[in-house]
């Protein structure tokens, strides 16, 4: 379909949304949104997406080849998520269709929620937790939930962007903690100075690390990068905890391992499969797990939602989007 001068780009906003988002869009565009929140079939999706220009998805709305094909209209997805593994940026890239993402706005809050999952995990929040609420306090005990300790360890982190960086400062700076890191490229001198962290190679993270978070963005190369070969190089008295993606862990490997004692504890926010988890997991004690929340407080998600709709008033209204990917 041709836009002519006059007419409004039309654009779905394929998940509930705040409410001001789309008070926010509809100015600019005929809008059809989805507020009942209904998941849609890949089919579905592409049948709501006929004739719309752009759309905004989240982390749940895959963007490949077969969809692009079948969506001749579409001119840029806005994922509201920094990771962006939903997308096929290649195919993406090859037709022509812009992608955005939503940098730097949920850093700090992802930051916050990284290192609380870290604490509630190596202090067995949850764990001591469930034990108060199903009525098996009666007594203190010397050893009752005794975890690991955050301040003065060594911190691990696996994969050192944004988010990785705002980690190890709150770890550094906060916690007088050692901070190490492995990350492909290597952060400049400054820059690791700022950040108090010192780069190491993976065998030495895993080895040395008392507590591990990963924080690197999902690839192929990237899936089951803790699997039971590394987790058998971590401390037993360590903690591991993912905010990253489902799939950089292999959860099978990581109960296993959890169930063993390989290694103290875990903290996961995502999963392999999520919103599906794996069923060895709700069966350990020893891990803490949380519905991929880490960058959910509500000026966080608003400034998410409001940085993915500007990519499409952006990219659609003025030739030119805020934060692109290709
Ligand atoms: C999102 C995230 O909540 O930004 C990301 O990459 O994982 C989360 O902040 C999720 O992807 C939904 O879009």
């Amino acid at each position: 379909m041709a836009i002519d001068a006059f007419m409004k780009p039309s654009i779905l906003v394929a998940r509930a949304v705040f409410p001001q988002i789309l008070t926010l869009l509809e100015p600019h565009f005929e809008v059809t949104s989805n507020q009942d929140d209904t998941l849609w079939t890949p089919a579905q999706l592409i049948d709501k997406l006929q004739g719309k220009q752009g759309v905004f998805t989240t982390g749940s709305e895959r963007i490949d080849a077969a969809l692009l094909a079948a969506c001749p209209d579409l001119k840029i997805c806005a994922n509201m998520a920094v990771g962006y593994n939903n997308f096929d940026l290649q195919a993406m890239t090859a037709a022509g269709i812009k992608a955005t993402n939503t940098p730097d706005v949920l850093t700090e809050t992802t930051a916050d929620f990284g290192f609380a999952l870290l604490m509630a995990t190596a202090r067995r929040m949850a764990e001591s937790e469930r034990f108060l609420r199903a009525g098996l306090w009666n007594r203190w005990r010397y050893d009752m939930f005794a975890g690991s300790d955050i301040h003065g360890s060594t911190l691990g982190i696996l994969g050192m962007g944004r988010i990785g960086q705002a980690i190890a400062k709150r770890g550094a700076h906060g916690f007088g903690m050692k901070v190490i890191y492995h990350n492909r490229s290597r952060l400049d001198v400054a820059t690791e100075l700022n950040c108090g962290a010192t780069w190491v190679s993976k065998p030495d993270l895993l080895q040395q690390a008392d507590h591990l978070i990963l924080v690197l963005p999902y690839s192929a190369e990237a899936r089951h990068a803790i699997g039971a070969a590394e987790l058998a190089q971590m401390k037993p008295s360590a903690t591991l905890v993912n905010i990253a993606r489902g799939g950089i862990v292999d959860d099978a490997a990581l109960a296993a391992a959890l169930k063993q004692g390989v290694i103290a504890a875990a903290g996961l926010d995502v999963f392999e499969g999520e919103p599906a988890v794996h069923p060895d997991l709700l069966t350990v004690p020893n891990v803490v797990l949380t519905p991929h929340i880490a960058s959910a407080t509500m000026p966080t998600r608003l400034a998410m939602a409001q940085l993915a709709a500007d990519n499409l008033i952006g990219f659609l209204k003025h030739g030119k989007a805020v934060t692109p990917l290709n």
